[in-house]
């Protein structure tokens, strides 16, 4: 197969490197962790995106999540053409606002009230103040390999970008913040208990993603979650769900609807904002009412419910509330399931396909994952290897062993098939 041309990108990273740190505006897309460089991307379409050297990949990053419904949707794009030309920004209420804030308590009950921001890191960070005004309490705990943004004291052993980069805890973050943030593994109720019965009355809340997808993609152990609620109950400690990235993947009302588990405050993101920048988080009346102008806690933001964010938003969530999207969305992850654990069985090399709705990822081991430790045991350098052929088939995934892929209502069977074929060769080179 000849190999692709990546002359372009290769140029624009040299000069990308000279302005921004790494060339990229996120660390996890400048490649580090896989090798190689980044491709520049020129467009994208349905669940195709296009570098700038021509060349067409299937993807699977998705803009890590939001493009749930492919890549430029034509019914996303007219509405945001037209909402442009009414204005970009008024920095004031609009119903628009309303209208997005609606339709996500409709799929989320337990965000009673909520306030939209810009990304998921506001989102979480904002969520901790609030816990942290309505209980009076500091502490926090965070589970290892959960990436929570980038906000001081939760990075602290977070994964993702953090992870991938061997950067548990950033240089950068005062020691009085991080010794707030406790610690825990992930999918141990146990611990989470000792340390409950320890100082549970100093913990304001515990954040996590129910399904942990900035460790690639680790599923909850029956009960857990369970036991984190019972637990939290007990203490009065405010149990925040981060589902910046699970919300509207793992089912149209997220992993707590999936696990039924009704959490004290909820954080959302990337499918909220159809593909622009927004945060959302929420939760029980009494929590949120903290929030200025009506309580104390202050919190706030000029760019806040853009009314070309929402619009996308709002679009985003009528196409995803139509009967039968999700079955479908559904349908098709399988598929590629199906596809990706058959490629490797027919391969014969050791891997283990997790899936929690449509967000997944491949690990290269012959052991089950349940938390960052089992996670970073995982062969990581034959994923990069695998990352990288995948790429020069069209194909492209994460540029990490930690972060998850996901799917879109766009993907057809024959992009799932072309994607197990080139798993299939892949599995049989690298193996
Ligand atoms: N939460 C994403 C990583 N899993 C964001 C991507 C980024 O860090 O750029």
């Amino acid at each position: 197969m000849p190999k692709l041309n990546h002359k372009k990108s290769k140029e624009l990273f040299k000069k990308a490197k000279r302005l921004i740190p790494g060339g990229v505006n996120s660390p996890v897309r400048a490649f580090s962790a896989v090798g190689g460089n980044p491709l520049f991307i020129d467009s994208a379409k349905g669940s195709k995106i296009y570098d700038v050297d021509g060349n067409e990949y299937i993807d699977y990053v998705l803009s890590w999540g939001p493009m749930i419904l492919g890549h430029s949707h034509p019914g996303v794009v007219k509405a945001l053409k037209k909402a442009a030309e009414k204005g970009t920004s008024f920095g004031a209420p609009t119903p628009l606002e309303i209208e997005l804030a609606t339709m996500v308590r409709k799929a989320y009950p337990s965000m009673e009230v909520m306030r939209m921001v810009n990304s998921g890191t506001e989102a979480t960070m904002s969520a901790i103040r609030a816990a942290r005004g309505f209980t009076g309490r500091d502490k926090i705990i965070k589970f290892e390999g959960c990436y929570h943004g980038h906000a001081d004291g939760l990075l602290v052993k977070a994964g993702s970008g953090a992870a991938t980069f061997g950067v548990p805890t950033s240089p950068g973050v005062p020691r009085d913040y991080a010794r707030n943030t406790l610690t825990l593994p992930f999918n141990d109720l146990q611990a989470f208990k000792k340390m409950c019965e320890r100082t549970g009355k100093n913990i304001a809340c515990v954040i996590l993603e129910p399904v942990v997808g900035n460790s690639g993609c680790i599923l909850p152990k029956p009960g857990y979650l369970e036991g984190l609620r019972k637990i939290t109950s007990k203490y009065g400690i405010v149990l925040i769900f981060d589902e910046v990235m699970t919300g509207f993947r793992v089912s149209f009302g997220g992993a707590q609807r999936a696990f039924r588990i009704k959490p004290d405050m909820t954080c959302l993101g990337k499918v909220i904002g159809g593909g622009l920048p927004v945060g959302a988080y929420g939760g029980k009346k009494e929590i949120m009412r903290k929030i200025a102008p009506d309580g104390p806690v202050y919190q706030a933001g000029t760019l806040s419910g853009n009314p070309l964010a929402m619009t996308a938003g709002i679009e985003t969530l009528k196409i995803l509330s139509r009967p039968d999207t999700y079955k479908k969305l559904m349908a098709k992850s399988e598929a590629l399931e199906d596809a990706m654990k058959n490629a490797a069985k027919r391969a014969g090399i050791a891997t283990k396909f997790y899936r929690a709705g449509s967000m997944f990822c491949t690990y290269f081991t012959n052991q089950e994952v349940y938390n960052f430790t089992d996670a970073a045991k995982t062969d990581t350098a034959l994923f990069g290897k695998f990352f990288r052929k995948m790429i020069e088939k069209g194909v492209n995934l994460a540029p990490s062993a930690f972060e998850a892929g996901f799917m879109s209502l766009a993907h057809s069977q024959a992009d799932i098939n072309k994607t197990a074929r080139a798993a299939y060769e892949t599995f049989k080179e690298i193996s």
